[in-house]
């Protein structure tokens, strides 16, 4: 049986054109460590490297432009500063033996003024204010601010934003790019009809709704190949602030997994609720989300051991992304081998700061 048929967490896989040594993914980690421009110091270069036993990491959250941030300190993706600085962290991943892809972010209206160009407006697809808190430079939480709706035209200005932080990535050494399209952020904001009230090709039917984060997909992958992009999506997340679901979760994330299934992606990454234990989890099919897609998927959220070995047993999911788990035990991969026992991490050290709660997690001894 070759190695990509052998249903074990363990075991080497290939996801598009990226070769992983075992099934294990780094999950997206926000930590808020950058610099005030977004770039990123040497300590992110140790965090990434002591993590690079993880099959696959995608890395935190990477603003593909001013615009597109809502969070001090979130590192970014579109100057040759920042692509220098992710060019050490790549390189120090890979001499660990590891693969990174970066995970391209477009906030959206989880924004605020004092991050924004010139004190401007956030933008979305509509002028609808989000609920949620943003971590402003002063170090201090806020209201996102309101958002203005973008016009028709602005569209493919973002989209050469996403392409430009594509190229970067390229440059910066990264295996590949994974597309944030969950959260609540601008991508998914496009996806529901709780934030999209858009009446052009962007609004109204789901085929519209889905227009723009299908666009950006196609983008990246004539940069990349789309055997090196993969795609997030979290159907029935409400992020912090509880952001309403689509009316028709299923259908319309469906629609979606189909469509982008046809590109021939690395692979497509699921939020699988908010826990494990959501009821909204029970009622959303995520098998048929899979089977829609139709390539190699990768579950998350909350899943532990046990889960995880079921999962890849079962063919439920070709790999399992642990975040929590990852940012107090750099050697998650090997204690999960083992069966050993994990660190608890500390959430006063999740955001900001420096190496505390960052690069002093231990191995296991
Ligand atoms: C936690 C804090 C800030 C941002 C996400 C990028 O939810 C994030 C995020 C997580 O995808």
């Amino acid at each position: 049986m070759s190695d990509n048929q052998r249903s074990d967490l363990f075991a080497p896989l290939t996801i598009g054109a990226i070769k992983v040594a075992n099934r294990i993914a780094m999950a997206p980690l926000t930590r808020s460590r950058a610099n005030m421009d977004g770039v990123h110091t040497p300590l992110a270069v140790e965090y990434y490297r002591q993590r690079a036993s993880a099959g696959l990491i995608i890395s935190e959250a990477t603003n593909i432009s001013r615009q597109g941030r809502g969070y001090a300190f979130t590192p970014s993706i579109y100057t040759p500063e920042h692509v220098a600085a992710w060019r050490q962290v790549t390189d120090a991943v890979h001499e660990a033996g590891g693969k990174i892809v970066c995970q391209l972010w477009h906030v959206g209206r989880m924004s605020h003024v004092s991050l924004q160009e010139n004190g401007g407006a956030p933008v979305a697809p509509s002028a609808i204010q989000a609920g949620e808190v943003v971590f402003l430079e002063s170090q201090t939480l806020d209201a996102p601010s309101m958002p203005r709706a973008l016009g028709t035209e602005e569209i493919p200005l973002i989209l050469e934003d996403y392409k430009r932080a594509a190229r970067c990535a390229l440059e910066a050494g990264f295996d590949g790019v994974e597309v944030h399209s969950a959260n609540c952020y601008l991508l998914e904001q496009f996806i529901r009809d709780s934030t999209n009230l858009r009446t052009d090709q962007y609004g109204g039917s789901v085929e519209n709704r889905i227009r723009f984060p299908l666009e950006v997909v196609q983008a990246v992958s004539e940069i990349w190949g789309a055997d090196r992009v993969g795609v997030r999506l979290s159907p029935i997340t409400r992020a912090v602030g509880d952001t309403p679901l689509d009316s028709d979760p299923q259908g319309t994330y469906g629609y979606f997994a189909k469509q982008v299934g046809r590109l021939g992606l690395a692979y497509l990454h699921c939020v699988e609720g908010q826990t494990q234990s959501d009821n909204e989890a029970d009622a959303f099919d995520f098998k048929a989300l899979h089977a829609a897609y139709g390539g190699r998927y990768i579950a998350n959220n909350s899943y532990d051991r046990q889960m995880a070995l079921d999962a890849v047993a079962s063919g439920h999911a070709d790999m399992v992304a642990f975040g929590r788990p990852f940012i107090s035990n750099p050697d998650l991969v090997e204690r999960l081998k083992l069966d050993a026992r994990l660190t608890e991490p500390d959430r006063n050290t999740f955001y900001g700061g420096g190496a505390a709660g960052y690069t002093d997690y231990p191995t296991r001894t």
